[in-house]
């Protein structure tokens, strides 16, 4: 199993974060975003979606990260990052889903259209889409909305999804990470947020990251 990587990117982030919670080693192959490798022949051959996290198993391409954690969670099934019961998995499925589409393409819209490295493929991948610039207002807009309703449900819950750590908080900590590319700070005076992300950053698989990317 490799698994193609650029660490400081936000969706292999969560990947990374996932691997070290499952305390799994894998190979990887770095991808340097910055010189657009993913874009080279060779890498669009293995996997013509031109982005990166993805894993290479038995001749198979697994994209999309939280397919790749899944892929991960049914080969290392503990610790239980979705969940182990209906409910349990369904309430982390929900908040998983309401942070990638609220809070992470809202950041991302906001990033995208405000780079200029980007401004000719403001999608991820090889397709030449024009950035937006007046998008970037929205997305920092939609950004500030998400982590409102984050402070609001970290009022009320230890974790994102409940009172268990889960992908859910993974994928959170890592829409924070990445808000501050476009100078959000989603713990200023957001006191929940803040006490959560500080818990988060004493995990050993949090302090292993940071060593990674450092
Ligand atoms: N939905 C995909 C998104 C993957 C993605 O957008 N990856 C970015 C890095 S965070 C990438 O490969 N960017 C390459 C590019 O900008 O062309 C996932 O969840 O893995």
């Amino acid at each position: 199993m490799i698994l193609y990587d650029y660490p400081r990117a936000p969706n292999p982030m969560r990947v990374n974060l996932f691997i070290n919670e499952k305390k799994l080693n894998i190979k990887r192959v770095h991808v340097d975003l910055s010189k657009h490798h993913n874009l080279k022949p060779k890498f669009l051959k293995l996997n013509p979606w031109g982005t990166v996290p993805f894993l290479r198993y038995k001749n198979q391409t697994i994209c999309e990260s939280i397919a790749i954690c899944r892929f991960l969670e049914s080969k290392k099934t503990t610790p239980k990052l979705f969940g182990s019961n209906p409910v349990e998995i369904a309430k982390i499925e929900m908040y998983r889903r309401k942070v990638e589409f609220d809070g992470l393409q809202a950041v991302g819209e906001a990033f995208r259209n405000s780079v200029d490295a980007f401004k000719e493929r403001v999608f991820a991948g090889p397709a030449k889409i024009l950035a937006i610039p007046e998008l970037v207002k929205r997305g920092k807009k939609r950004s500030i909305l998400f982590f409102d309703f984050l402070e609001k449900n970290l009022k009320k819950k230890k974790y994102v999804a409940g009172d268990k750590f889960s992908i859910a908080d993974i994928d959170a900590y890592t829409v924070l990470a990445f808000a501050k590319w476009i100078k959000i700070d989603g713990c200023e005076n957001r006191k929940y947020i803040k006490a959560w992300a500080e818990k988060l950053e004493k995990r050993k698989s949090f302090k292993d990251y940071f060593n990674l990317i450092s």
